[in-house]
């Protein structure tokens, strides 16, 4: 069994390259859910969401996040009703939450509802929230605190970080499956995403840095910073915010204590010696997963580096 962990976008891209390369269901994700927001009354988990509808191929590739063709018919009615409608929320994708909001109603945990939603969409892939508790992070900006989807999606990620709160995780239990996972991996993957507010409240549930730490098998992670910049949303802002340098080294320090392996994009080789006096052990690959084709290179890689290990 193969185990990523990671948010939504950066490590969907590599999951699904995974997927074409070993059996689905040889591999478990455990995914960040401190990003989940309430809205509407509806418990939204777009993390958990972004992974479930790319390995069962529905996704929207422009985005990244929702389900490709959705429209907005519901929300442009919740707008005429005067609620909040800056979080796009697509039709078919309000479905998701509403039935995962009336499951969770009903008694059944986030992970219970996570397993019934992955087998109503064909996904082979086992995936498992952090957490089945209640974590938020906050971002805290030169405006004052503000709720992660409010800082990026309502605010438009506009205000300076200063720092970064996870409400609840002093408090939360890895989720039923997620110690397991870890302990029976052969290999462990820490996706391309954001060290900080996707990684970072992973690593933060008490027990998983532990059982990281613990776990005879090996550890790889894919920087999600290249050429000084992130690829895709506010990793950059996070690193630079909490006064690390944006840089797949400063990504590397801060996986250091858990790493066997570290791949950089091969436009950052400069950094090998750097990240190997750490020490840490790392090589160069194409990280920029444009397409189908450079993600199921890049996840050859990274699994072929797991075996070596
Ligand atoms: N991201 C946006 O930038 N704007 C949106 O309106 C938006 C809506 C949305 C709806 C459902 C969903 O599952 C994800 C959605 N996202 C949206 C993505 C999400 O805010 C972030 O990509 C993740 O939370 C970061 O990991």
């Amino acid at each position: 069994m193969i185990v990523a962990l990671g948010g939504g976008i950066g490590a969907s891209k590599l999951l699904l390259g995974i997927c074409q390369v070993i059996d689905p269901s040889e591999l478990t994700v455990i995914v960040n859910t401190a990003d989940d927001v309430v809205l509407h009354g509806l418990t939204i988990c777009p993390d958990l969401d972004t992974v479930a509808y790319t390995l069962a191929g529905m996704a929207d590739r422009e985005r990244g996040w929702g389900i490709e063709g959705d429209s907005f018919n519901a929300l442009s009615w919740l707008d005429r009703y005067g609620r909040e409608a800056w979080f796009n929320l697509g039709d078919r994708d309000l479905a998701t939450h509403l039935h995962r909001t009336a499951l969770l109603r009903q008694g059944l945990t986030l992970a219970e509802v996570t397993d019934r939603i992955r087998r109503s969409l064909g996904i082979r892939t086992h995936i498992l929230p952090m957490t089945n508790q209640r974590v938020s992070t906050i971002v805290l900006t030169d405006q004052g605190p503000r709720p992660f989807q409010e800082y990026l999606v309502r605010d438009g990620a506009r205000h300076a970080v200063r720092g970064v709160r996870l409400e609840g995780v002093e408090r939360s239990q890895p989720a039923p499956g997620v110690l397991e996972a870890i302990e029976a991996a052969e290999g462990i993957i820490i996706c391309p995403s954001n060290p900080i507010i996707s990684v970072g409240p992973i690593l933060a549930v008490p027990g998983i840095r532990r059982a990281l730490k613990m776990t005879e098998a090996p550890i790889v992670a894919i920087s999600p910073v290249v050429g000084g910049r992130s690829l895709k949303g506010p990793t950059d802002r996070f690193l630079a915010g909490l006064g690390h340098e944006v840089s797949a080294l400063s990504v590397a320090r801060l996986y250091q204590d858990l790493l066997d392996l570290f791949i950089v994009d091969r436009s950052d080789s400069e950094l090998l010696p750097a990240i190997e006096a750490l020490p840490v052990k790392a090589f160069t690959a194409d990280t920029v997963m444009q397409n189908l084709e450079a993600k199921v290179s890049l996840a050859k890689e990274t699994l072929s580096s797991l075996a070596s290990l």
